[in-house]
């Protein structure tokens, strides 16, 4: 068995500070570091958003924050602007040891359309490439940890079940944004789709 650590999202943007900061966001930082050495490979992601994305609030009149829109490829949560491109809140979080990563992928940086999963976008199609990546290495097993567990982290371990990973999520090293109980319903999606919640 060959195992990835994939972190997921650790960003500026995504700690206290942020522009949607995750409670406790940047506690994970030094455990996660701590955990690399136990893998075969290390990948991180970074949601990698334009300016003026379409996931942001404000680019729809009258919306707010945290208002949900339908998009062509399903509903959408709106966010405050968040990881711009270049921007600091998309830098990884200062203390995060990136020297290890194997692979750095980003996602969300098409206009028009969300990417929470590493490995497809949210109309569930559109690939990352990371499915690729993760086989042509030899790769069967994945843990993952970072932000937001209710959204990044699960979209994409409930994605890596579906494709066929051993896929675990070490709760631990995640923190949630937890919106109108989105934590719970998340942990039954990821159960539900073969997810083994450590
Ligand atoms: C995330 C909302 C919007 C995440 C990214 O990393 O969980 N959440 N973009
Ligand atoms: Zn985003």
């Amino acid at each position: 068995m060959t195992k990835a650590l994939i972190v997921i999202d650790v960003q500026n943007d995504f700690c206290p500070g942020g522009a949607l900061a995750v409670t406790g966001g940047d506690e994970i930082v030094g455990p996660v570091n701590a955990l690399m050495a136990e893998y075969d490979a290390v990948v991180l992601t970074q949601d990698w958003h334009p300016a003026g994305h379409s996931s942001f609030a404000s680019q729809h009149s009258g919306k707010l924050p945290f208002d949900v829109v339908d998009m062509p490829y399903g509903s959408q949560i709106l966010w405050p602007d968040h990881c711009v491109q270049g921007s600091p809140g998309a830098h990884f979080h200062p203390d995060l040891t990136t020297d290890r990563a194997d692979l750095i992928i980003r996602k969300g940086f098409r206009p028009a359309i969300d990417s929470y999963s590493a490995f497809f976008e949210n109309d569930h199609e559109t690939p990352t490439g990371l499915e690729g990546y993760l086989r042509t290495r030899g790769i069967t097993s994945l843990d993952m940890v970072g932000l937001a567990t209710d959204f990044c982290v699960a979209y994409s371990a409930v994605d890596a079940a579906k494709l066929g990973f051993e896929t675990r999520v070490l709760q631990e090293h995640c923190r949630a944004i937890d919106l109108d109980g989105s934590l719970a319903a998340s942990r039954e999606t990821m159960i539900a789709a073969g997810v083994t919640l450590a």
